[in-house]
């Protein structure tokens, strides 16, 4: 194929040097039969061929780029040759027309262009006595009031460019390429946004520093209905390279264009490059990273040493489309764990893992396994272990205590919240603590907490009720029940000698009635309440009436 293709190309090398060749001997030949004028745009211009006269000249100004018409109306008997030269007398384009004195040869043609001289020629190819006849010309034109700088063909004189800020660029006959460069001063992602006039296929071409391709794209649209582009592409901080181009160099593929690019960074805090082992970031327990995974970025390394064996969770939030691979791997290079989870930009995924892990350092692995080009993006990952936080044990805590103590690590700061209220104390040089607060009701919540740099180990505890109800009060025993008023929510036990007779529970009011079995008249029992937490009251011994 290639060879074939190398084979044409060079057949019609060949050509075009004959073409050439033969077009020099020609213009030479007929440079004595030759005149030359202005062509003034927008005029009409009339000229003639005779027996004497067989070609005439036209020169033509354009001090801007722009769409380039030509419109001949020849009398010309039958062929009239009209040709395109630009200042180096290269052929922009070779054509010819027919008509007669009596149906006069209508021609029209446009070509996009550069700014600068050309010279339009009207003449008699073959000197053909009969190719003679009047004609009119005229031109006319449209600037593409293209903003870009020429020349801009090639990365080292590439158009610099702003994001946001929209350029207007025009490929044309004498103008095949555009170059812009443009400048990420961080990892993020990359917008692209083109709107072609161009005839009919732009090829856009994203190249990074070191002349890779990112992308090579094209779109199809026209003048007349312009092709939208977008495309967006994470890439790591830079200079990068868009080409605008007519790849196959295609005479009509020209026209003008509006680029506009745009930039949002990832905001990663991560230290590249963390591509391998060697170079790994270390990850603190308990501190989340944000990292981008981006075309020139497909792995991001993380190591961490666990002090003691124990639990280890991995916490992550990716952002990356779609697919973003995870793999844990001990110092030997052993895996112990490979996961994968599946988000976007717009619906993040979540993953959590919790391994149990050996003492020792460890590496975590976020990357784009297959290189796949769209698996890009940013995400969270925070890894957290309870075997790395401060120990903490709390001693039991009643309605009647005025102070909380337990253990921790030395020194370690302690903080306890009772009853909206923070309290914070240091434990001595052995871990012990022991914080003042003031007496909570019994069933009060309160958290005692110490933190590290590795993160927060909490303690929830109950104020204990240790204060015993009051001695109930009887208002009545009859053979069947006893009547009184007691504490609230208490239990009452009604005894005969050792044995339980009976038994109520106080009601909201404050009052209970206690059924019992049948009782003489005259016999004694014992009364007491005990409130949920245990806690005894005093007794009364009542008289059966
Ligand atoms: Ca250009
Ligand atoms: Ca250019
Ligand atoms: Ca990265
Ligand atoms: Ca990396």
């Amino acid at each position: 194929m290639n060879r074939m293709m190398k084979a044409i190309s060079l057949n019609a090398k060949i050509v075009v040097i004959l073409a050439l060749l033969l077009s020099g001997v020609h213009l030479f030949v007929k440079k004595a039969a030759a005149a030359e004028f202005n062509l003034p745009l927008n005029t009409n211009v009339k000229g003639v061929l005779t027996k004497n006269i067989t070609s005439n000249t036209y020169t033509v100004e354009l001090n801007k780029a722009g769409r380039f018409f030509l419109n001949v109306t020849s009398y010309v008997d039958s062929d009239t040759y009209i040709r395109l030269l630009d200042d180096e007398n290269d052929v922009v384009f070779d054509d010819y027309t027919s008509g007669s004195s009596e149906s006069p040869a209508k021609y029209t043609n446009w070509v996009d262009l550069e700014p600068g001289k050309y010279f339009v020629e009207i003449y008699n190819k073959y000197d053909w006595d009969e190719n003679i006849g009047n004609y009119t010309l005229k031109a006319t034109f449209t600037a593409a009031n293209n903003n870009e700088v020429e020349q801009n063909n090639g990365t080292v004189n590439a158009q610099p460019l702003k994001f946001n800020q929209a350029v207007t660029g025009f490929l044309s006959w004498n103008d095949e390429v555009d170059f812009y460069k443009v400048t990420l001063p961080k990892a993020g992602r990359f917008h692209i946004d083109l709107n072609t006039y161009i005839d009919s296929n732009t090829y856009i071409k994203l190249l990074d520093n070191n002349n890779e391709t990112v992308f090579d794209h094209y779109t199809e649209g026209s003048s007349k209905n312009p092709a939208k582009y977008y495309n967006w592409v994470d890439l790591e901080p830079g200079d990068y390279y868009l080409e605008v181009y007519n790849k196959y160099d295609w005479d009509d593929n020209t026209g003008k264009y509006i680029l506009k690019t745009s930039f949002t960074p990832a905001n990663n805090n991560e230290k590249e490059s963390n591509n391998g082992t060697i170079e790994a970031q270390a990850l603190p327990f308990s501190q989340t990273v944000t990292g981008f995974l981006s075309w020139n970025d497909t792995i991001d390394y993380y190591k961490f040493t666990l002090p003691k064996s124990g639990k280890v969770t991995f916490n992550s939030v990716s952002y990356v489309d779609e697919t973003t691979f995870f793999q844990l791997i001990n110092s030997q290079n052993d895996e112990l764990l490979s996961d994968y989870v599946e988000g976007s930009s717009k619906n993040p995924a979540k993953y959590s893992k919790t391994i149990e892990l050996k003492k020792g350092t460890y590496f975590f692995k976020v990357y784009n396994k297959y290189d796949w080009d769209d698996n890009t993006g940013k995400y969270t990952l925070k890894i957290t272990s309870p075997v790395v936080l401060a120990p903490l044990t709390v001693d039991k805590v009643s309605d009647k205590s005025t102070v909380i103590k337990g253990k921790t690590a030395k020194n370690q700061e302690v903080i306890v919240k009772a009853s909206g209220k923070t309290y914070k104390k240091k434990a001595n040089s052995v871990g012990a603590f022991s914080i003042n607060i003031p007496k909570q009701k019994a069933g009060t919540k309160i958290e005692v907490s110490a933190k590290n740099k590795y993160g927060t180990k909490k303690v929830s505890i109950t104020v204990l009720d240790k204060t015993p109800p009051k001695t109930p009060t009887i208002k009545k025993a009859t053979v069947t029940y006893v009547e009184g008023k007691g504490e609230k929510a208490s239990t009452i036990y009604v005894y005969k000698g050792s044995k339980l007779v009976g038994k109520a529970t106080v009601g909201k009011k404050g009052t209970f009635k206690a059924k019992i079995s049948k009782q003489k008249k005259g016999s004694k029992l014992v009364v007491y309440a005990k409130d949920k937490a245990g806690n005894k009251s005093g007794s009364k011994t009542v008289k059966v009436k």
